[in-house]
């Protein structure tokens, strides 16, 4: 079992996109190893926590907050953008409707993060029902190229590339940090410094980048 306290920085993720695409049975695979056939739709917004390892020695806690598809919920969801490092806008591509509604989702989410740095990515769920696919691999490359954001499609149901979806947007975020186009600021909580890197920094203003590579405390492996 993943170790909680033993992490390098937490990245908050947020994941959002229509009504019934997905999101949280993405998040439950991937946190639980379950999937249900017939799970309650997300009411307001939920929350799930997982560490994983992005690189050999990097431990990386994602909080991810698992969003409300449906209308009425908006003005909730909306609020979770802000604090948020990385964007997982859903789709389903067995639903051609819910393809058509991520440009909104993404306006959306840049509206609310600005002027805060944000990752997105672009996820086209339940590929196990290939005979029932609307929105072909080509249309989800071609719609993530024209906004310069990754993209992945995958299957909760059969576990399809749903851990290379989470470890695509850390590696991502994890990257922009150390190259200081990310920073680690105070008032937001994007990005946070974890135990293994040294604990006077904790939630401060820091430039990581300053010596590019963070001062390790030793107590993790790698
Ligand atoms: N076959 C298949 N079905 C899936 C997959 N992912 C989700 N589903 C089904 O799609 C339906 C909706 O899934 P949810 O995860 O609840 O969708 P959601 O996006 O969280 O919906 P809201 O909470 O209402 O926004 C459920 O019946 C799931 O079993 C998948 O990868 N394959
Ligand atoms: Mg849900």
């Amino acid at each position: 079992m993943d170790n909680l306290y033993n992490y390098d920085y937490q990245f908050r993720l947020i994941v959002v996109g229509d009504s019934t695409v997905g999101k949280s049975s993405l998040l439950r695979t991937f946190c639980d190893g379950i999937f249900s056939q017939d799970p309650d739709p997300t009411v307001g917004v939920d929350f799930h926590v997982r560490v994983i390892e992005i690189k050999p020695g990097v431990k990386v806690k994602l909080q991810l907050w698992d969003t409300a598809g449906q209308e009425r919920f908006r003005s909730i969801t909306r609020a979770y953008y802000r604090n948020s490092v990385g964007v997982l806008l859903i789709y389903d591509t067995t639903n051609y409707v819910s393809f058509t509604h991520v440009t909104s989702w993404l306006n959306d989410a840049r509206q609310q993060i600005e002027p805060y740095q944000c990752v997105f990515l672009l996820v086209g769920t339940k590929i196990d029902r290939e005979s029932e696919r609307q929105v072909t691999t080509e249309e989800g490359k071609a719609f993530a190229d024209f906004h310069n954001i990754p993209f992945i499609e995958t299957s909760s149901k059969s576990s399809l590339y749903v851990q290379e979806a989470f470890a695509l947007i850390a590696r991502e975020i994890y990257d922009l940090l150390i190259e200081g186009r990310i920073h680690v600021q105070k008032g937001w909580d994007g990005v946070k410094v974890g135990p293994n890197v040294t604990s006077s920094n904790q939630n401060q203003s820091i430039d990581i980048t300053q010596n590019n590579q963070p001062h390790r405390s030793g107590c993790c492996g790698g």
